[in-house]
């Protein structure tokens, strides 16, 4: 019995140095734990590469590399004992992308009540770029935002997040306005069924995006913007810093969709533009972009213009003579209000005439939508490289009634590959 106990021992201690000296072997082959390279950094989705993108457990993981000691330990060990207030600790979560940051900020026009929808435009911009980049963010009212409003938009942007008021000269009818012209032509607009014909604020919006949001005083500080609309989508990743690429290539407007605009909420633009030209050639651009918008030298108006629900645009360019005359001009001469002129013709207009042809920047891989148009990148290559998740038909790039085709061949711009099935 003695001798039995003894041998049971001698087994046990077998099997225990055994364990010991095969766990010593597997944990010192383990590899040593490298943080993540985040898939949002230029050069990290190259044209002729695909780079794993680290899940949120591997980037979770780079937290444990910080503490030398549980940088060994497998997942599968750590999770139970990783207090469930600590999981998610969201700077963690995605490392910021190496590189300098552009003077630039998100910008976004919003009501109160726009809380919700502009949370899931701000989630989508967040996911597919700013996380690894932090821009702020800027929102502009005509109304204080209210606490509610501030606290979960600065819990979903990863930059700093700033609320400003609009001042009341910039939200309202200016003194050379005939308030009773223009609410008849509100009563006409809206038995014409004209779409926000009869709406007031839509106007001041308007002329606020047209004239005024690039001089408000949180916008100074800036260099660069990019708006972004409430229920807006964005379905790919952003493998670059497009402010970055702005301000290298010396780009002052950008855009990634085009359409026409409804005639007649823009009747007499033209002929204000005509006068302005008139009266400012020493603004018009040498190198202009006349052909994207008119089919006759410049006689007519063919209603092309970029959507600018997005831009990513230049704020000096905004803030610059050129500019702010032709802003002034333009509002004197009251369209704003006796028409329903939009900010998307007014800014392509002067896109197109006050700057150069190489000013002007087509995103192609900046996926977007904002009903009722989807941009999706041409390219099934590109698509699969940026985890897109638009569906191609659905582009809106070679359709009859986008511009975008102009504009390539203004530019001598080749077509991507696959435009031709996207264009049915
Ligand atoms: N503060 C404020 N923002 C407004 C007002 N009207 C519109 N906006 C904002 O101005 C931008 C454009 O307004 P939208 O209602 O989206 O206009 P739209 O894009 O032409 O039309 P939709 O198809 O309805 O999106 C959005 O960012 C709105 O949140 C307003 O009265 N007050
Ligand atoms: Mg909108």
């Amino acid at each position: 019995m003695a001798s039995g106990s003894a041998r049971y021992l001698r087994y046990i201690l077998f099997a225990v140095f055994g364990l010991a000296i095969l766990y010593f072997i597997s944990s010192s082959s383990l590899p040593t734990y490298k943080p993540p390279v985040p898939a949002s950094r230029p050069g990290a989705v190259g044209l002729g590469s695909i780079e794993v993108e680290k899940g949120p457990e591997d980037v979770k993981a780079s937290s444990a590399v910080a503490k030398p000691h549980t940088a060994v330990e497998k997942p599968a060990q750590a999770a139970p004992t990783t207090p469930i207030d600590k999981a998610a600790a969201p700077n963690e979560l995605s490392p910021p992308a190496p590189g300098a940051r552009v003077n630039a900020t998100f910008v976004t026009l919003a009501r109160n009540t726009d809380l919700w929808e502009i949370a899931r435009s701000i989630r989508q911009v967040e996911d597919r770029f700013n996380r690894n980049y932090n821009y702020d963010w800027v929102f502009l009212n005509d109304k204080p935002f209210d606490d509610n409003f501030k606290k979960v938009t600065s819990s979903l942007v990863s930059g700093k997040t700033h609320y400003g008021e609009i001042p009341n000269e910039h939200w309202s009818f200016p003194p050379w306005i005939d308030e009773k012209k223009a609410e008849a032509v509100r009563e006409d607009m809206r038995q014409r069924k004209i779409i926000y014909g009869d709406s007031v604020s839509y106007r001041h919006m308007c002329r606020f995006e047209s004239g005024f949001f690039f001089r408000h005083p949180l916008m100074m500080n800036y260099e660069y913007y990019w708006r972004v609309e409430p229920s807006v989508e964005l379905f790919c990743d952003l493998h670059y810093d497009p402010f970055r690429v702005m301000k290298d290539n010396k780009k002052k407007y950008s855009f990634v969709l085009s359409l026409y605009e409804y005639v007649e909420t823009i009747p007499t633009l033209w002929e204000s533009t005509k006068k302005f030209m008139r009266n400012h050639p020493e603004h018009i651009a040498k190198d202009n972009s006349m052909s994207f918008l008119s089919d006759d030298g410049g006689e007519t108006y063919n209603k092309c213009h970029f959507w600018s629900n997005f831009e990513i645009g230049n704020l000096d360019w905004l803030r610059s003579n050129a500019y702010v005359d032709f802003f002034e001009s333009l509002d004197r001469d009251g369209g704003f209000f006796y028409e329903r002129w939009g900010d998307a013709p007014v800014h392509s207009i002067a896109a197109g005439l006050l700057l150069n042809k190489d000013e002007i920047h087509f995103f192609n891989d900046i996926a977007y939508y904002h009903v009722p148009f989807t941009h999706c990148p041409t390219g099934e290559d590109l698509r699969l490289k940026l985890r897109c998740h638009c569906n191609p038909q659905d582009n809106f790039d070679w359709k009859g009634y986008s511009c975008t085709s102009r504009f390539f061949e203004l530019n001598g711009m080749e077509k991507p590959d696959g435009w031709t099935e996207q264009s049915k």
